[in-house]
């Protein structure tokens, strides 16, 4: 791979290459690190991949991922090799993250993904640059309203001169936004033409095409005991109800709902009125694809919730719930946001379900819940449709990051 330098001309070339003319918003191309620990699960490597190749698809910048493990980025990104130590992927230079952390020249722009500190002697070297890096940290979504006042506040590091800014996503214009790609909502609506590039897409997830009067459910939860009350409710209802899960999501309890008889890619498990299928873990992309035609997205996290908003098909969100029960504010505070302009039926109907969903003893029973929430459909997809109409009309956070970086290097 020979020299620092090497590694950059051939990063460039492989930017120029792949991405779009240079940014109005940051003409000079700059190096940016991502610095990105994974807790669990796929949200903290999946917001750190996508933004990563966004800067580098639509901006040109010159990008390097840290991670601290690559198994999940691997899971969601076709050809990252979890066991290499660097690796180019979507125009991205993708690094482990080792302790201890080799000498590495800092970037012109360093975000620090969800908090999580960033190597010492990489600090140090970053307050000996002759130019301080523009340092943000990237903070987890949130729909409760004190974001806007905490949004691009200054961090300044406690010991070091260096400046450092918190960038805090959100659904409001005082926010820093959310991920969202050009021409995303052009593709979306181009696939919901294209018949032959949805067959390929169940194809890929070995299902078959949905029938006429199928409800056809994608299905991304945490464990959750309210899943099989629901399972029943679907196997009882009187509609076929197609449900979607990619592997490893809920196994405990499908093996239990299905006695054992675990469905699996290709071989699903029928009961009533439901078809339980197993489907592989695939790349960001194609699961952008499957929220695009699913009848109902049910997701959790961060990123397939923002996902699933720009799917704009009605969904459910599993919250990741927090140890003082702060999610119970957070999931409030994006129901009472997202409500606004939605009839008051719909809106009970949605709050009631999402609560039972996520666990809340006074929500009742989930399959009434469920009934409700299916009755409100064409409120939620009217709605649905509108509320992310209205969200892309703010700024992008990938660009109001590169806009930001813009002014400190
Ligand atoms: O996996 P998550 O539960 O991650 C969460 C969030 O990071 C959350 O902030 C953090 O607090 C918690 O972990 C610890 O949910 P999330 O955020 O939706 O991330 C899932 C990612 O997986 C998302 O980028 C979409 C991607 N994905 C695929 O690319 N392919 C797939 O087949 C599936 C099912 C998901």
């Amino acid at each position: 791979m020979g020299s620092h330098y090497a590694r950059r001309r051939m990063h460039r070339r492989a930017i120029m290459a792949g991405a779009s003319s240079r940014s109005p918003l940051m003409p000079t191309p700059r190096r940016w690190d991502i610095f990105g620990r994974i807790v669990d699960n796929y949200g903290d490597a999946g917001v750190c991949w996508r933004l990563a190749r966004q800067l580098a698809a639509e901006h040109a910048q010159e990008v390097t991922l840290w991670q601290d493990d690559l198994r999940a980025l691997a899971r969601i990104a076709p050809g990252i090799d979890s066991a290499r130590e660097l690796q180019q992927a979507a125009g991205v230079t993708v690094r482990r993250w080792a302790e201890p952390f080799a000498p590495t020249p800092p970037a012109d722009v360093v975000i620090e993904a969800f908090g999580c500190g960033l190597p010492e002697s990489y600090v140090a070297a970053m307050a000996r640059a002759a130019t301080a890096p523009a340092w943000f940290i990237l903070e987890y979504l949130s729909a409760e309203s004190w974001v806007d006042g905490s949004h691009g506040l200054p961090s300044p590091h406690p010991r070091l001169a260096l400046p450092r800014r918190f960038w805090f996503p959100g659904f409001t214009a005082g926010t820093g936004g959310l991920l969202r790609e050009r021409g995303l909502f052009a593709a979306r609506d181009a696939f919901r033409r294209d018949d032959a590039a949805q067959r390929a897409l169940w194809s890929t997830l070995q299902v078959p095409p949905p029938a006429a009067d199928e409800t056809r459910v994608s299905l991304l939860c945490y464990p959750n005991p309210g899943l099989p009350p629901l399972l029943d409710a679907w196997a009882d209802g009187d509609a076929p109800v197609a449900c979607l899960v990619p592997e490893g999501v809920a196994g405990g309890a499908l093996d239990a709902w299905t006695g054992g008889d675990v469905p699996h890619p290709g071989h699903p498990f029928r009961r009533g009125r439901l078809w339980l299928h197993a489907i592989p873990f695939v790349a960001q992309d194609a699961y952008d694809r499957l929220l695009w035609l699913s009848t109902v997205n049910f997701v959790r996290g961060e990123d397939s919730f923002v996902r699933a908003q720009w799917a704009a098909r009605p969904f459910v969100w599993h919250i990741y719930a927090q140890t003082d029960d702060a999610h119970w504010r957070k999931l409030d505070a994006f129901i009472d946001r997202y409500s606004l302009g939605l009839a008051l039926e719909p809106v009970a109907a949605l709050r009631r379900f999402w609560r039972a969903w996520n666990g809340a003893p006074d929500a009742g029973p989930i399959d009434t819940a469920w009934k409700d929430f299916l009755a409100a459909r064409a409120h939620l997809e009217a709605h649905a449709d509108a509320w992310a109409a209205k969200l892309a009309t703010l700024p992008d956070l990938a660009a109001g990051l590169v806009k930001a970086a813009a002014l400190e290097v």
